[in-house]
């Protein structure tokens, strides 16, 4: 199997939301974004983190040995922290770049229903592969994901099911996003006909050195269908 690996390497001079914007994967639309966030910001969403930190649990709210982090949903006062508010009215700003609004021009609104997730991986830890879309009731149409803290070795989210946009074979499958300050990705978890986007399959591969920290914030979308 082939991979396509998104390295370390930056590109591209600052606009407002990030330095680059880039489509990984027509087929999954994942995005890349460099330079989302500082690593002031990101330094300072871990320690408005900290006090609530907890062993991450799966979409039925069940500990499992497939997702051994830690984490905590940015509620009550801290939803309203300025930092907070600030990160999300970027995202929303991100959310609506020409390149990704383009390439799902039905969606009407996309609003957020949860907060955000703060989540934290040491050696060994990770969440093995999975869907968003699959929360009880929440639908959790896109994912918007940052990375705070890059860890010295391991720890990429990787999409087996994703085939890359690189002008290679199309049958190869496998995007492999590494870990880098301040970089945020964006994926869709639903497709055009609002069913599960199977190609979304995505896991946190484990850290084996250092540590790994992202910010998680899931949008629903309505469709004007
Ligand atoms: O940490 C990652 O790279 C992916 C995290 C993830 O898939 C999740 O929290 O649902």
């Amino acid at each position: 199997m082939s991979e396509l690996r998104v390295s370390r390497h930056r590109s591209k001079p600052p606009p407002q939301v990030a330095s680059s914007v880039r489509v990984l994967s027509n087929d999954c639309l994942l995005f890349v974004l460099e330079d989302f966030l500082s690593e002031e910001e990101g330094d300072q969403l871990i320690e408005i983190a900290r006090p609530s930190m907890q062993r991450s649990r799966v979409t039925d709210g069940k500990l499992s040995e497939g997702r051994t982090s830690t984490s905590t949903f940015l509620t009550g006062a801290r939803a309203h922290d300025d930092l907070v508010l600030e990160i999300e009215r970027r995202i929303q700003a991100a959310i609506r770049l020409p390149l990704i609004v383009e390439r799902r021009k039905n969606v009407k609104v996309m609003y957020q229903h949860e907060p955000m997730q703060i989540v934290q991986y040491g050696p060994t830890e990770r969440y093995t592969a999975h869907y968003d879309n699959r929360a009880g009731s929440l639908k959790r149409s896109m994912t918007f994901m940052c990375y705070l803290q890059e860890p010295e070795e391991g720890g990429a989210t990787f999409f087996p099911k994703c085939v890359p946009l690189c002008g290679c074979d199309s049958t190869t499958l496998g995007i492999r996003v590494f870990p880098k300050r301040g970089r945020a990705i964006l994926f869709w978890n639903v497709g055009e006909n609002g069913q599960e986007a199977m190609r979304s399959l995505h896991e946190a591969q484990p850290v084996v050195s250092g540590k790994k920290a992202i910010f998680t914030q899931w949008l629903s979308i309505s469709e004007d269908t």
